[in-house]
């Protein structure tokens, strides 16, 4: 990296009280192009000083915004919403080059979200309607307050993606906050809090703490001024964020990994089975907490989906994540690359067969020979309950497995400790919602995956998560409902 031009890496500051600043200490974190290895950004090293500071701008700006109208706080959103449409193509572009995914992923997906879940929680919160219960002598009405500093914490996977989804309804709600991005993936954690300055939003209403998990992030979770907690990540990660959290009982949401099962029945359609399955198993190099790892297909049609699964996954196209036509990009760093390989390898102690995969791409053009590559895994021969078929890769490795029958299936998508999602291939839509609500997940898809509405409830269950959040359920979380009861003759 010393014979990088300086000039063109980019300097990330913290957002806080309104202020653009490097943390206190004076270090840097250096942020690297997973398609390159090459050095992009460095941003702020923060510690607890950093983080004190942004709570405590979050708790000065708390009273004047939680005591806005809702609807003035769905009007910044909207005009937030509105910018980040405007840069779109620069949000994809970051997107891009920060975490490796394909262009064409990251306009359809992140940009166009990010978008999305702003201009969502604003809608929804003007239609909020509170609760009343009639009593014969008293009147209940339910009042939904702030729960007040919100910190969120947010992975590398769809960095804006999921920063938007807690930063829209908690704002909306009256929260302020303070959010603390990967640093794996900063840039358009970034770009977000140019866009808050832009829309005149106040200041302290939204701060940007960037830095490590173990010093910014476990500073922000065990922070006595922070009073929710909204964390995506690893489930490790998790546990240690819930076990910092709950001594001052700080409401959290915990959205954590996954080992999701894609079901194909031998009565599904294989013109949508093939391309749905393919898809939910390498959508963003596999590196997508809902993705179907595990494919689990009935014996009668085994050996026809097997061939034309593998051909349509030889098909896919691996390379540079800007052209266009890429299909998988780079994996997100060489410890998480080694972390997936580790995978590979055990899988063959484990008795499992590569059948395609398994490597770096042979022809990988020089500016990207420091990134980190795999092509696409599929692995059969391992046992639905070996640790290859239970353990989260979060990666394009994929396992497939026969059944024989639905009461089958549903014991081998059950085998895992995990319990976020899962779809289901088949014609019967009888049998497909009798098989999605046999599966212990937060959601299952029938006959799609990953078709999101954004009213309806997103979490997961066992080591995938606790709380839920999505439409309503988002509003629930950011506010605290309290009851007034007023007496009548
Ligand atoms: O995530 P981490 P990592 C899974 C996936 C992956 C594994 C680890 O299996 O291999 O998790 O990935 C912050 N207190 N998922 O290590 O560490 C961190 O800075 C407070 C699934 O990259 O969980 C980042 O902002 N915060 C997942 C965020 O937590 C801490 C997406 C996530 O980082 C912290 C990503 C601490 N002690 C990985 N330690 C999904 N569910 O989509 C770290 N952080």
């Amino acid at each position: 990296m010393s014979d990088q031009d300086e000039t063109e890496i980019i300097r990330l500051s913290n957002l806080i009280n309104g202020e653009l600043q490097p943390a206190n200490c004076g270090d840097w974190i250096d942020d690297f192009a997973p398609a390159t290895g090459h050095l992009i950004a460095r941003i702020p090293c923060s510690d607890s000083s950093d983080v004190d500071q942004a709570v405590a701008a979050a708790k000065q700006a708390l009273p004047a915004w939680a005591a806005l109208d809702i609807n003035e706080r769905a009007d910044y959103l909207d005009r937030i919403g509105d910018a980040l449409e405007e840069r779109a193509e620069e949000i994809a572009a970051l997107e891009s080059l920060d975490s490796g995914k394909p262009i064409s992923l990251a306009r359809e997906v992140d940009a166009k979200r990010s978008v999305a879940n702003f201009r969502f929680f604003s809608k929804i919160a003007r239609e909020f309607e509170s609760e009343t219960f009639e009593m014969s002598d008293a009147l209940n009405h339910v009042v939904y307050k702030p729960v007040g500093v919100a910190g969120l914490i947010t992975p590398w996977n769809l960095p804006l993606y999921l920063l938007s989804w807690k930063v829209a309804p908690a704002l909306v709600m009256g929260n302020t906050v303070v959010a603390k991005p990967s640093e794996l993936t900063p840039l358009t954690a970034s770009l977000l809090a140019d866009i808050t300055q832009l829309s005149d939003l106040p200041k302290g209403v939204f701060n940007l703490v960037h830095g490590t998990g173990t010093h910014a992030g476990a500073a922000l979770v065990a922070h006595p001024d922070v009073d929710l907690i909204s964390f995506t990540g690893g489930t490790q990660t998790g546990a240690t964020v819930a076990a910092s959290a709950a001594p001052s009982f700080k409401k959290l949401s915990l959205e954590l990994g996954g080992k999701n099962s894609s079901i194909v029945f031998g009565d599904s359609d294989a013109d949508k089975a093939i391309p749905g399955v393919l898809r939910a198993a390498f959508l963003n190099q596999g590196q997508v907490c809902l993705c179907g790892s595990r494919i689990l297909v009935e014996r009668s049609i085994y050996p026809e989906f097997r061939e034309e699964f593998l051909q349509a996954v030889q098909e896919m196209v691996i390379g540079d994540p800007f052209d266009g036509e890429t299909e998988l990009g780079a994996l997100i760093s060489p410890e998480h690359l080694n972390k997936v390989s580790s995978y590979i390898e055990l899988a063959g102690l484990e008795g499992g067969t590569i059948l395609c995969g398994g490597e770096a791409p042979g022809d990988i053009p020089e500016q990207f020979v420091g990134g980190n590559w795999l092509m696409p895994t599929v692995i059969e021969g391992v046992s639905y309950d070996s640790r290859t078929a239970t353990e989260e890769i979060f990666g394009p490795v994929v396992t497939l497995h026969p059944f024989d029958d639905e009461d089958e299936a549903v014991k081998m998508a059950n085998s895992t400790e995990y319990g976020l999602a899962g779809s289901v291939w088949t014609e019967d839509l009888a049998k497909g919602e009798r098989v999605a609500a046999a599966i212990d997940t937060g959601m299952v898809w029938v006959n799609c995956w990953l078709h999101r509405d954004l009213r309806v409830p997103f979490g997961g269950v066992k080591q995938s998560g606790v709380g839920t959040e999505g439409g309503r359920w988002s509003l629930d979380f950011y506010s605290e409902p309290m009851n007034i009861c007023v007496k009548h003759d």
